[in-house]
């Protein structure tokens, strides 16, 4: 015990309004199909149904079946080692355990000049939205962000992505459509070099690519990205949309490989009551989530903390009878 001491862990300002705003986030997952695990666990006697029972409610949370299993099995096991005798200690193990799937296993590559991140996914699933709401993130960290209006595809995207840029207040590099992305990253990459940009966020289009067209695509946009300028880093964020969840993960995992994603956004976190999908990333792409989107607006992204993520989707009880406590208070207060 004590990993997960949510109360006695001194938190920051700052950390606690990023709980806050997972909470709200993540509402409807929190209040649905964790809600009902959480209230399994905490009552229980430690049996085979409640393995059963658990394992169910994890693939309504869309954990996925076979990372559920999985899920359950580690827990039994561990259940057995410990000797732990009730279903509190069980959930405290279950919350290690979670936390230690979603933990990503390497760290981002942002430490070129600059630090370029393309950012890959089908359609519609969110990705121009992303790159406005990084390019926030990290202006608020301080950093200088140029954007690149990959998507060529479509000549409505690169107007949407410049309302974007705009809105966040950082520059746009585009071209014509049809025109060639890895050539309008490329402009980007040496633009943003000369001038002493850290940052360039690209958009790419959202055509659903066989697998060697997109290998090919974005091995050439690599390619431009290092010939722009050697000192450059790489990172690639494949989108997946939370809504979709275990579908989008399983139409995924056919091209994230050959593209070389080097991580996940999972965005529309907040639209869904089945949040659980991110638990099953890891075991199904094999790449770390860096970043949630949590609502339409530019600074609805968040970085994405595992410790934060899993005490928000399974806190402690005594966590959620204080805040009855307080709403009944203030109730009364009111009155
Ligand atoms: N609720 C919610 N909507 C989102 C989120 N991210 C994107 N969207 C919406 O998803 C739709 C498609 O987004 P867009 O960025 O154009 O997707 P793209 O086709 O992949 O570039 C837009 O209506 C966005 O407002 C999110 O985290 N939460
Ligand atoms: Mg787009």
């Amino acid at each position: 015990m004590g990993f997960f001491n949510f109360f006695k862990r001194n938190i920051s300002e700052q950390e606690f309004q990023e709980q806050q705003k997972m909470k709200y986030g993540l509402e409807k997952t929190r209040t649905g199909f964790f809600q009902n695990i959480v209230n399994t666990l905490t009552h229980a006697q430690i049996d085979d149904d409640l393995y059963d029972t658990l394992e169910e409610q994890l693939i309504l949370a869309d954990v996925g079946p076979m990372c559920a299993v999985r899920l359950v099995d580690e827990l039994r096991d561990a259940v057995e080692e410990k000797h732990l005798k009730n279903g509190q200690q069980a959930l405290d193990e279950l919350r290690q355990i979670i936390c230690q799937e979603l933990t990503p296993r390497y760290p981002m590559e942002l430490d070129g000049k600059p630090a370029v991140i393309l950012v890959i996914g089908v359609n519609g699933v969110g990705k121009t939205t992303t790159i406005a709401k990084l390019a926030h993130l990290y202006k608020e960290k301080g950093k200088r962000v140029m954007l690149a209006a990959g998507d060529t595809f479509r000549a409505a995207a690169s107007e949407q992505l410049e309302l974007w840029a705009d809105r966040a207040g950082v520059p746009l590099v585009q071209a014509g459509q049809g025109a060639d992305p890895a050539a309008v990253i490329f402009d980007a990459v040496k633009s943003a070099t000369a001038k002493g940009y850290d940052m360039v966020i690209a958009d790419t289009a959202g055509r659903l690519h066989n697998k060697k067209g997109l290998m090919d695509e974005l091995a050439k946009i690599s390619r431009s990205v290092k010939k722009a300028s050697p000192e450059a880093s790489l990172e690639v964020l494949l989108v997946l949309d939370a809504i979709t969840g275990q579908n989008a993960i399983s139409q995924a995992e056919e091209f994230c490989r050959a593209a070389g994603a080097t991580g996940i956004v999972l965005t529309k976190l907040d639209g869904t009551p089945r949040g659980g999908c991110a638990v099953s990333v890891w075991e199904n792409l094999g790449l770390p989530i860096r970043f949630i989107g949590v609502g339409e607006k530019i600074d609805d992204l968040m970085e994405f903390d595992a410790q934060t993520f899993v005490e928000t989707l399974l806190p402690e009880e005594a966590l959620q009878k204080e805040e009855e406590e307080k709403e009944e208070t203030s109730g009364e207060e009111q009155a």
